[in-house]
């Protein structure tokens, strides 16, 4: 599949990169990487991504390139797609992408579609940096200080800084190859780890309010509204992470947040159906993405997400009453008490 794909991009010139809108450091990181290496190739690039972009990632090369619109009439060669299940992740450019020609899909979700003409899907990979690495290896790029730190940056952050079950020995081959070709690690974390504004502390304390146990302890429960983001004067980008201080709680086994979007409909009663985003995290003896799937969501076994139109009493309802069973990880920790 890689020889197609490249020959796929030595064939044609203008190539459009798109990664899923909430960007992470992995949508972000491959995003860049890809786009200066294929410049570098010779091709004519246009960088994507709906954003926002978070404050944190906007150290990486380049981010002010990347367009969170493309012209109606815009047309590419060839499109690829990062980091993403479905296609329908990048946004609005999925229509432009559905007119291109050739559809490149390069992710490690295990809960990938396969969509696109050309896929690189590897459920095993650490970040879909580690994929793009490897493209680039292929295509015989040298890795400049802005790649490697963008790809550093990808691996750093969709491992959680070598902590998740995801963390593999490319994971750490590769930054160790990154860092000798220029990037910093001490930078990467100074800015990925910046300084909390007073409203994102005051957001935490808010959701850490609302946190709540299932009977038999195995699943914490976080929500976070509008009221609380508008009350707190905080934007999407400041609920990331949030999450993982439900899932740390003794005893958890998984954790979820609820976080109701914000098109939302003002006028209507607190009892109406909302549009809410549901994330969840596993300690590595649930499948939450197939929790995820049961929602028509998606993600990876450790973290996953949906989203839902419903009430929020129906919706904690639904997931209090979720069967957390153990299953056989995939990663091989299976040291679960129960
Ligand atoms: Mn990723």
């Amino acid at each position: 599949m890689k020889e197609q794909i490249i020959q796929q991009l030595k064939q044609n010139k203008t190539v459009l990169i798109a990664s899923h809108t909430s960007p992470d450091g992995d949508a972000i990181g491959s995003l860049i990487a890809l786009g200066l290496t294929l410049e570098k190739f010779g091709k004519k690039v246009v960088l994507y991504n709906e954003g926002p972009i978070p404050a944190v990632y906007r150290f990486l090369p380049q981010t002010d390139r990347v367009l969170c619109a493309l012209e109606p009439d815009a047309f590419f060669d060839i499109a690829i797609v990062l980091d993403c299940s479905t296609l329908q992740r990048i946004g609005a450019a999925a229509e432009t992408v559905k007119l291109t020609p050739v559809t490149i899909n390069i992710d490690h979700h295990v809960t990938n579609t396969g969509f696109g003409d050309f896929q690189i899907i590897d459920a095993k990979a650490c970040a879909s940096a580690e994929i793009v690495y490897e493209l680039i290896k292929k295509l015989g790029v040298a890795i400049d200080a802005a790649i490697a730190t963008s790809i550093y940056t990808g691996i750093f952050t969709d491992t959680g800084s070598f902590r998740f079950a995801n963390t593999n020995l490319a994971a750490f081959a590769i930054c160790n190859e990154m860092v000798q070709l220029g990037a910093d690690p001490y930078c990467v974390s100074k800015n990925v780890y910046g300084a909390y504004s007073l409203n994102r502390i005051k957001l935490l304390n808010q959701a850490l309010d609302t946190i709540e146990i299932s009977q038999d302890g195995k699943l914490s429960m976080m929500v976070l509204t509008q009221a609380m983001m508008s009350k707190t004067g905080t934007q999407s980008e400041d609920v990331e992470g949030i999450i993982n201080y439900a899932r740390r709680i003794e005893d958890v086994k998984m954790a979820v947040l609820i976080h109701e979007l914000k098109n939302g409909h003002k006028h209507k009663p607190a009892c109406a159906p909302h549009p809410y985003h549901v994330s969840l995290r596993g300690n590595g003896n649930v499948d939450v993405a197939s929790i995820a799937a049961d929602f028509g969501g998606g993600g990876h076994h450790d973290a996953a997400g949906f989203n839902i139109e419903s009430t929020l009493a129906d919706i904690k309802n639904k997931i209090l009453n979720l069967e957390i069973g153990d299953v056989n990880s995939e990663f091989g920790i299976l040291n679960s008490e129960s």
